[in-house]
């Protein structure tokens, strides 16, 4: 009999000098990442902000959609979006980054989404927050979990499943969690989960469940698979491994000078050049930023802008650099307010999830 282990591919690494195969830029070139330059932009347009999409896009119709609130709840809820958008309303600037940025650059490389480091964006949602929504159902006192469950199907590692993410009850009611139908001020788009997904600021990608349809409050732990088995920090197959949940610290640096088309290094005139980028991380404020041009031999402090976005969003960061000619490798790295900063070893895990080794830009300057 034909089954779906048959179509679908076991979690692997890639041996020592095995090249990125068709099917992961099949992978690469459905779920694009924020073209470097637009870190420029402190709210991500819609259309450059990174996209991660496990399945398909599905097709649903905004004028007929609901979500469902159920469970162990007393009253549970099926509200549209014309419910949703008379409660009251909430924007948040968030930097959302896909846990797998990073996979790539690990050595041994996990076979997967190979995102280098462009897998971020930072952009306004509006919502309806969802505690309140919670409480109105009534959650029962012994809830445990709160499980997200999207419209879109697919199969994974041989087990067939709809989306679905799971948060510990005390997350989901934090207060910034929000129901959201409008990115950057606009109607979501479908890419990004028309017309109704969870953001949970702070927290790496897989928690912001798109194409929302149900709310469903358990009593027991879940054990769906996006929760049990992918997005866990584990050192090898057998580990049962640690969930993945809050943004590592990280620092990006806006490539200077223009680009070689194929190799992407970067060429610069000599004299003073003013170093930018952006720094987030989802545990608590990031207090400094340092820069190194000679290859992480020396860091020197950069400054930060004030912030511009709340708790949540990225901040701009600024250094000044006199650019002789030569050749550099240039690099960021952030360190928030729980002291967490960003390793210059690879943090590996089986996955590739939470990497954030700090970023290598290799630029030339040259005279004209
Ligand atoms: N329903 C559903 N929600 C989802 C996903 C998905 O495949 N299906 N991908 C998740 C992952 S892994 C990430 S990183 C973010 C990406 O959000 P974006 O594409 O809007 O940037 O969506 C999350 N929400
Ligand atoms: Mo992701």
């Amino acid at each position: 009999m034909t089954t779906v282990d048959e179509v679908s591919r076991p979690s692997r690494l890639a041996e020592p000098d095995e090249a990125i195969s068709a099917e992961e830029l099949q992978l690469a070139a459905r779920n694009h990442g924020i073209p470097l330059e637009a870190l420029r932009y402190d709210v991500t347009p819609a259309g450059l902000h990174y996209l991660l999409i496990h399945y398909d896009i599905p097709d649903l119709d905004p004028a007929g959609h609901t979500v469902r609130v159920d469970g162990a709840v007393a009253r549970p809820l099926t509200l549209d979006l014309a419910d949703l958008r008379a409660r009251p309303r909430v924007t948040h600037r968030v930097t959302l980054e896909c846990a797998g940025n990073g996979r790539a650059l690990l050595h041994p490389r996990p076979v997967s989404q190979p995102w280098l480091v462009e897998a971020v964006g930072n952009a306004e949602w509006t919502g309806a927050p969802l505690a309140p929504l919670v409480r109105e159902a009534g959650l029962d006192a012994d809830a445990v979990d709160v499980v997200f469950t999207g419209a879109d199907h697919g199969v994974e590692r041989g087990v067939e499943q709809d989306y679905q993410r799971a948060l510990p009850v005390a997350d989901a009611l934090r207060e910034e969690v929000l129901l959201a139908y409008e990115m950057n001020g606009a109607p979501l788009l479908p890419q990004h989960g028309a017309p109704l997904r969870l953001i949970v600021p702070g927290w790496y990608g897989m928690a912001h469940v798109k194409w929302l349809r149900s709310i469903s409050v358990l009593t027991e732990p879940f054990t769906g698979y996006q929760n049990a088995v992918a997005y866990r920090l584990r050192q090898d197959a057998e580990d049962p491994g640690v969930p993945v949940t809050r943004i590592e610290p990280r620092a990006l640096v806006r490539p200077p000078g223009f680009p070689d088309f194929m190799s992407r290094a970067r060429v610069l005139r000599p004299g003073r050049c003013t170093l930018d980028g952006r720094a987030w991380s989802g545990h608590a404020p990031v207090v400094a930023v340092e820069v190194t041009t000679d290859g992480g031999a020396t860091w020197a402090p950069a400054t930060l802008d004030e912030p511009t976005g709340g708790e949540f969003a990225w901040r701009r960061w600024r250094y000044e650099w006199d650019a002789r000619p030569g050749r550099y490798v240039l690099s960021a790295r952030a360190t928030d307010a729980s002291g967490r900063t960003q390793p210059v070893e690879q943090p590996w895990n089986r996955g590739g999830f939470a990497n954030n080794l700090v970023q290598r830009v290799d630029v030339a300057v040259i005279p004209t």
